[in-house]
């Protein structure tokens, strides 16, 4: 084994508590929901009964109504706001935050049992895995096929420009009478620059307030809360999710039930292409349900597309030439943003996170468009082997930004050299 990846290996095991493991021992002391799934996907090979167990952990943190939670508070821990008091949310076995993230597990969970070939480790995920999907199309979805989230922080790219005229459309004050509190995110380093502003933490904030004061009803929360969102970084995974269910169920012997997911599929993959598909900026984009208008910025969420095969061959080839054009001419790929806000070093305004890297190789791949994954892939094994498993990246010099040993880039860093 080389050096970083027995360094790899080091990081999760160190990051590893009892069933999961933590993103960073510096910045998230809890278990997140799509970084477990990434850590599942790189421990499907060093450590197969621990990438089973993180999946298993995630999701025995499920909702009744079958949300998976964007974090499980398994034990308690110093040093992250909101914790879960600040949440007040959960089941009878943990308490958890009130909003999901993207349904990454789904794919993982795939991903782990083709490397394992364990059919019991299939057939015990297969009704949890599809009562989660089923509660993203009952519960989060206004016509069956595109599904919404209603916090930044559910689609993983926190203060992603995206969000800004959303954020802009109501005052904090609108939705609490209460927007104090504390950062905790800048006290460990000094990432004042590398981390989203105050002015977007005071609407994440009021948000949780919000939420908390309605117990989390999400009927109430439709009509009420001013953050109702159709992300399409959200929206790629979730058609890719059901595909990997239809081929778990397929496997499984369950032809019926493979036929429904295809079709949940291909019904979500459509309504993408018609709704959030940007010609003209050759991508797609979020839309926002409350102000009824789509959120045009350039983000590599909209590239994210190929995950789901979601772009027809006319949409990929407009969509490669803006990634060629518009991305690809930094040194480093691949920027989480571009355009007038992009800042190199601030967190999703368009530094190089390796997650997304992966998403995009995998899907690019997909296309035949072998040239421009392993650009990307290349990228990525040079930022990891030189600057160590951080949390991102400066995409012209390449330097390491927010947290190190952070779990999702060591595990797909194992993922991508094994
Ligand atoms: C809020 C854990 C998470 C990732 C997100 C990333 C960041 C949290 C935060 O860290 O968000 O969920 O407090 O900044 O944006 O994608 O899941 O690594």
């Amino acid at each position: 084994m080389t050096d970083r990846r027995e360094e790899a290996v080091d990081v999760l095991r160190q990051n590893r508590h009892e069933g999961y493991t933590i993103p960073s021992a510096t910045l998230y002391p809890y278990q997140w929901n799509w970084d477990s799934a990434f850590v599942a996907v790189g421990l499907a090979h060093a450590d197969p009964a621990a990438a089973k167990r993180e999946l298993r952990t995630l999701l025995d943190a499920m909702w009744p109504n079958g949300m998976v939670p964007q974090i499980a508070f398994w034990a308690d821990a110093e040093g992250y706001f909101p914790g879960p008091e600040e949440w007040d949310a959960g089941t009878d076995e943990v308490q958890t935050s009130g909003i999901t993230q993207p349904p990454m597990l789904v794919p993982a969970a795939r991903h782990v049992y083709e490397t394992t070939g364990d059919d019991a480790f299939r057939d015990e995920l297969l009704p949890l895995l599809d009562r989660h999907l089923s509660w993203w199309v009952d519960e989060r979805s206004f016509d069956g096929d595109t599904v919404y989230v209603r916090h930044p922080w559910a689609t993983g790219m926190d203060d992603s420009p995206a969000w800004v005229p959303v954020l802009e459309s109501f005052a904090p004050e609108e939705i609490t009478d209460d927007l104090d509190y504390v950062r905790e995110d800048r006290k460990s380093a000094d990432l004042s620059e590398q981390r989203p502003t105050d002015w977007d933490y005071d609407r994440y904030v009021a948000l949780v307030r919000q939420g908390k004061a309605l117990d989390w009803d999400e009927a109430r929360l439709r009509e009420e809360c001013p953050f109702l969102v159709e992300d399409a970084l959200t929206n790629a995974i979730f058609v890719r999710a059901c595909d990997d269910l239809a081929a778990l169920y397929a496997s499984a012997g369950d032809q019926r039930k493979a036929d429904e997911w295809r079709r949940q599929a291909e019904h979500s993959r459509a309504g993408m292409r018609e709704r959030l598909w940007d010609e003209e900026l050759g991508t797609f984009v979020s839309y926002d349900r409350v102000g009824d208008r789509p959120l045009r910025v350039n983000s590599v969420a909209g590239l994210i597309g190929v995950f789901g095969e979601v772009p027809t061959n006319e949409q990929f080839a407009r969509l490669r030439e803006n990634l060629r054009e518009n991305f690809l001419t930094y040194d480093y790929a691949c920027p989480s943003y571009v355009g007038p806000e992009m800042d190199y070093d601030r967190y999703w305004r368009g530094p190089v996170w390796t997650n997304v890297n992966w998403l995009l190789a995998d899907g690019l791949r997909r296309y035949g468009a072998v040239d421009l994954a392993d650009r990307i892939e290349g990228d990525s094994l040079e930022l990891l082997e030189r600057e160590g498993f951080r949390e991102y990246f400066n995409p012209e010099t390449g330097a390491g930004r927010g947290s190190d040993r952070f779990s999702w880039s060591a595990a797909l860093y194992l993922d991508w050299t094994t």
